[in-house]
């Protein structure tokens, strides 16, 4: 195992501890500089491995960000990377090394992502793919409208060039500024392995030794001559006006930009040297950089799309290792394993079943499918709003198409479910992968919205399974829908119950009384039942009153009838949900028990209207935001002494 990058942390001469800032870096001699990268390595393998976090993506990107460093000034100039989870290295030059990048991705320590409230270094934050290039020329038009002279730079990964957002930025660019420095980062993978034919192009791109040789020739006799960038106005020139018919365009030139690469993303001299020239031309230039996901590390570089995001891992070997502090419970599925073998089996049984994901077969588990059923399987890259509509498509053609997206990535197909699928009523599965928090990610990826911006568009069912034998069940309806269905579920382990042989269909708008109840009704979805069940059974224990459990299951269609039959038989309804309270399961409660014109005191659970950090744990999480076991009895108590009076209590 080769982690010959590593160098104990705890060495006192270690460079990196010297670097608090990127004047520091600056100032190293460049001799230095492979020692500060391997040690830089060392950190970040040192810290991923207990924490968990995008190795491959930060180990391949060291030489890269050192180099931007050395020839950019930040904060003065702006960097904006695009997901930002390959900043870690810009993150340790920065002034975030030491304690508070120890605590990578936990509370109170340094964010996975790049986040504005960090640091000044960090111009522009994310976590969503596809936003740098937009951003970056914004940036940059601002600049030129206020008359400034600083730089931008804008680093996307290949896959970026999947995303309709990138591609619409690239065809801005040039009416918008004409400076401009966006460098491509090819390492030839998104998650999984890119897809489609831009990622073909590119590996033409840089694999073309005739095309690399010939134009690189041509260009240097035509900015070699006296006039420099004239001759190389002149050069584009003549490209464009012999129709590409002695050397190729690039794709990139065609947008306007002039294209310098590709070159060696692992050779510094190279990396200055590019960026030093990208830095004064006075036209947009895109540097195609060739780098190794996982540098550094053997695990990662035979394993790239585990090692993308991992989770702590053990690096002599590169196995992945539980956490000390987690209790070691007894194995149930992944909610996402579940979803993926289920859909092989529905597939299996009707082949116009297929599986759509946007660049995320393993996380989503629709790798199952690709396996087993690859003619069904389409990963579309990181493109959601075309996956929905390409969806949309399919349906119309007898197809029964399911799209597996994360909730906070379903965001971007919010558009296309209202105008393509649920207007025109077509039947599309959605499954809502990670619908609640993902702790150690933080704001951008929490799936706490999509309730709220499902449940007002018309002809949707939307349901969240208590358990993974329900999650199935639910699949199973949905794919019997003659609309849309929406399914949401958390990331991560299920509970462990036995799957059905046969799932059952389940009747569409129908809740599940679990336990009865003569003074509190707690109308739970999907994960929180478990959490209401142990309530209801500590508000009995200590408070000696009868509280009753239901199975939401549907959130649209809800079930009305069993609402405000408990409604006018019990004090108080206790509505509990994993999203947003702002338009969420419990705001349905409501709006059903006002539109009956139910006096029925609620109190209603789930996360406040903030942006959640990111944080150690879900326990922790919960506890800020007052959703730990404590909290949630204090506030149904709270809100039990607290009920308005009615003739009974006269
Ligand atoms: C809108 C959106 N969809 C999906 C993702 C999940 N995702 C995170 S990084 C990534 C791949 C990024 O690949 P690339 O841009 O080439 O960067 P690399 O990690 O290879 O450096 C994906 C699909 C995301 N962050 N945003």
């Amino acid at each position: 195992m080769n982690t010959s990058a590593a160098v104990p942390s705890s060495q006192p001469q270690r460079l990196l501890d010297g670097i608090r800032s990127p004047d520091d870096l600056k100032a190293l001699p460049a001799d230095k500089l492979p020692q500060l990268a391997a040690e830089i390595r060392s950190e970040i393998i040192t810290v991923t491995s207990r924490n968990g976090g995008h190795v491959g993506p930060n180990l391949g990107v060291v030489e890269l960000t050192l180099a931007l460093h050395r020839v950019f000034t930040t904060p003065q100039d702006q960097f904006v990377f695009d997901v930002s989870h390959q900043g870690y290295v810009h993150k340790l030059l920065t002034g975030r090394g030491g304690e508070f990048f120890r605590k990578l991705r936990q509370t109170d320590g340094a964010s996975g992502f790049l986040y504005r409230a960090e640091s000044p270094h960090d111009a522009f934050g994310a976590g969503h793919a596809g936003t740098a290039l937009s951003a970056a020329l914004g940036m940059a038009t601002a600049r030129d409208l206020r008359g400034g002279h600083e730089h931008v730079v804008a680093l996307c990964g290949d896959a970026a060039f999947t995303c309709g957002i990138t591609l619409e930025a690239l065809n801005n660019v040039v009416s918008s500024t004409k400076r401009l420095v966006v460098i491509l980062n090819d390492n030839e993978w998104s998650i999984a392995k890119n897809v489609g034919a831009i990622s073909k192009y590119l590996n033409r791109l840089s694999t073309n030794p005739t095309y690399n040789k010939v134009h690189h020739e041509l260009e240097k006799f035509f900015t070699g001559l006296p006039g420099g960038h004239d001759m190389h106005r002149l050069w584009v020139k003549w490209k464009r006006e012999t129709k590409d018919f002695f050397v190729e365009s690039s794709l990139f030139e065609k947008f306007g930009l002039r294209y310098l690469g590709p070159i060696d993303g692992h050779n510094l001299d190279e990396l200055v040297k590019n960026l030093e020239f990208a830095k004064q031309c006075e036209t947009p230039v895109i540097l195609h950089v060739l780098t190794k996901k996982g540098k550094g590390l053997d695990a990662a570089l035979a394993h790239p799309e585990k090692f993308h995001g991992a989770s702590p891992y053990d690096p002599s070997t590169g196995e992945s290792v539980k956490p000390a502090n987690k209790p070691v419970t007894p194995a149930a599925p992944n909610y996402q394993d579940v979803m993926g073998r289920a859909l092989v089996r529905f597939a299996k049984a009707d082949a116009s079943i297929v599986g759509i994901t946007g660049a995320m077969p393993s996380g989503t588990g629709l790798s199952h499918l690709a396996a087993e059923c690859p003619r069904q399987f389409f990963d579309v890259g990181i493109a959601e709003e075309h996956a929905v509509i390409f969806a949309a498509g399919l349906a119309t053609k007898g197809i029964r198409p399911v799209v597996a997206i994360y909730s906070t990535f379903l965001q971007r197909g919010y558009d296309p479910i209202i105008h393509d699928v649920a207007l025109q009523k077509l039947p599309v599965t959605f499954c809502i992968d990670r619908a609640g928090l993902s702790p150690a990610d933080g704001p951008t990826h929490h799936g706490l919205f999509d309730l709220a911006y499902l449940r007002p568009v018309p002809n949707t069912v939307i349901m969240q399974p208590k358990d993974e034998d329900e999650l199935v069940d639910m699949m199973h309806t949905s794919l019997q829908l003659d609309g849309p269905g929406f399914i949401r579920y958390p990331r991560g382990a299920a509970v462990g119950v036995a799957i059905k042989p046969r799932p059952a269909a389940l009747p569409v708008g129908r809740a599940e009384l679990l336990k009865p109840g003569a003074d509190i009704m707690i109308w739970a979805l999907g994960v929180m039942v478990h959490d209401a069940l142990k309530l209801a059974a500590r508000i009995e224990a200590e408070e000696s009153l009868s509280v009753g459990v239901v199975n939401a299951r549907f959130v649209k269609p809800l079930d009305r009838s069993l609402l405000l039959e408990h409604a006018g038989g019990v004090r108080l309804i206790v509505t509990m949900e994993d999203h947003v309270l702002t338009g969420g399961f419990g705001a349905a409660v409501v709006e059903a028990l006002q539109a009956a014109c139910s006096p029925a005191a609620v109190e209603r659970i789930g996360w406040p209207d903030t942006f959640v950090e990111h944080g150690s744990s879900q326990d922790i999480l919960r506890a800020a935001h007052g959703l730990s076991p404590d909290a949630m009895l204090q506030r149904v108590m709270h809100r039990w002494r607290n009920r308005p009076a009615i003739q009974a209590d006269a």
